[in-house]
């Protein structure tokens, strides 16, 4: 069975992108791969974390996976910093890697910029992420478009390490959905829909109150005009209202520009307020009983013990490869 993987950062309550661009993807697809989700704790800190903070975010993110559908019989659920394997195989990954390659990474580009003292770790970023999937022989990586180019860093990281050493991992592919691939911010349609975003107004937090998210799906910037049509770059409000539509109904987007036809923006508004609603009730009311449970606990315990083993192994083979340490 192939396998499929893929990682969120504990630097906040999660948000509708983040659902639609990775979760819902994991969901649906956890009958047909071998599934691995974790929490990228050890990516969250490459910026400053209060410590309390964190902790709490991490176990939120676990729970929310679960509320969020994702079956602890058919993923393996873990927490980055318990399996210090990765960090081992980023190493190796780090010294077969150009520091030309990761200086031009767009995301890199963007941090630093906006943080003037900005940590090494910000570079080395998609190395350990290279690590966090090559480790498993990951095939399929779902993720929103943002995270498309470091998939691609991965894919020539294994590809190369293959070529000098031999064939040692599976080279990964990112898996990204027709829609939703980026849901945008409701006040900023086009800027990405981002947890860590300034203006709340724009974000859909999945552990938002319901009246605020309403209120937050009815003042959505939408543009001048009056028809429900997708054109991104002409009327990119509704289209992004589209798009959270069409990820949350699968009805195409065809079909809901016909059933939309000559009806009001408010109209429409109020049908994408209803589905939201509707999947973060339930997300809530799960989460709420899961979150303090011993469930958690064991099942964290189950994936660090799996993966440990896992990650363990091909950094052993990694070393034998490269000439590492004292040899079998
Ligand atoms: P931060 O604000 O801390 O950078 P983020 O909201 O951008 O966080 P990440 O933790 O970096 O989220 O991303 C988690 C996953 O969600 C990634 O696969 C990313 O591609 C996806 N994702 C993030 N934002 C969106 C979005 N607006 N639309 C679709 N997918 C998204
Ligand atoms: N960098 C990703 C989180 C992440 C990840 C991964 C995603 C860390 N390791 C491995 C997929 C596969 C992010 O910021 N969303």
């Amino acid at each position: 069975m192939k396998k499929m993987l893929t990682g969120l950062q504990p630097t906040g309550v999660i948000t509708l992108g983040n659902y639609i661009g990775s979760i819902k993807q994991m969901v649906e697809n956890q009958n047909k791969y071998d599934s691995y989700l974790f929490v990228a704790d050890m990516h969250a800190i490459t910026i400053a974390q209060d410590k309390d903070e964190l902790r709490s975010n991490i176990r939120s993110l676990i729970a929310l996976y679960l509320a969020c559908g994702i079956d602890p019989q058919k993923n393996k659920i873990y927490i980055q910093s318990e399996n210090e394997y990765h960090t081992n195989i980023s190493w190796i990954l780090e010294c077969n890697t150009y520091f030309g390659e990761l200086s031009r990474m767009t995301q890199f580009k963007d941090k630093s910029l906006k943080n003037v003292n900005f940590s090494s770790g910000l570079l080395t970023y998609p190395v350990l992420m290279a690590a966090d999937i090559i480790a498993y022989d990951a095939h399929y990586v779902p993720v929103g478009i943002d995270q498309k180019q470091h998939v691609e860093l991965a894919r020539d990281i294994a590809e190369r390490f293959n070529k000098k050493y031999g064939e040692t991992f599976v080279v990964p592919a990112p898996l990204i959905s027709d829609n939703g691939t980026k849901i945008m911010d409701l006040v900023d349609p086009t800027k990405k829909m981002s947890k860590s975003s300034e203006n709340k107004k724009g974000t859909i937090l999945l552990l938002d109150d319901l009246n605020i998210t309403r209120k937050k799906i009815m003042g959505a910037t939408t543009d001048s005009g009056a028809e429900i049509k997708f054109d991104e770059e002409n009327k990119p409000g509704i289209s992004n209202l589209i798009n959270i539509y069409v990820s949350l109904t699968d009805k195409s987007i065809k079909e809901v520009e016909i059933m939309f036809k000559n009806k009001k923006y408010s109209e429409f508004k109020t049908a994408v307020a209803d589905v939201v609603v509707e999947t973060i009730t339930k997300i809530q009311s799960s989460y709420n009983k899961l979150l303090n449970s011993k469930e958690i606990d064991s099942i964290l315990d189950d994936g660090r013990e799996y993966t440990k083993k896992i990650a363990k192994a091909k950094f052993e083979l990694m070393k034998e490869k490269v000439g590492l340490g004292r040899g079998e």
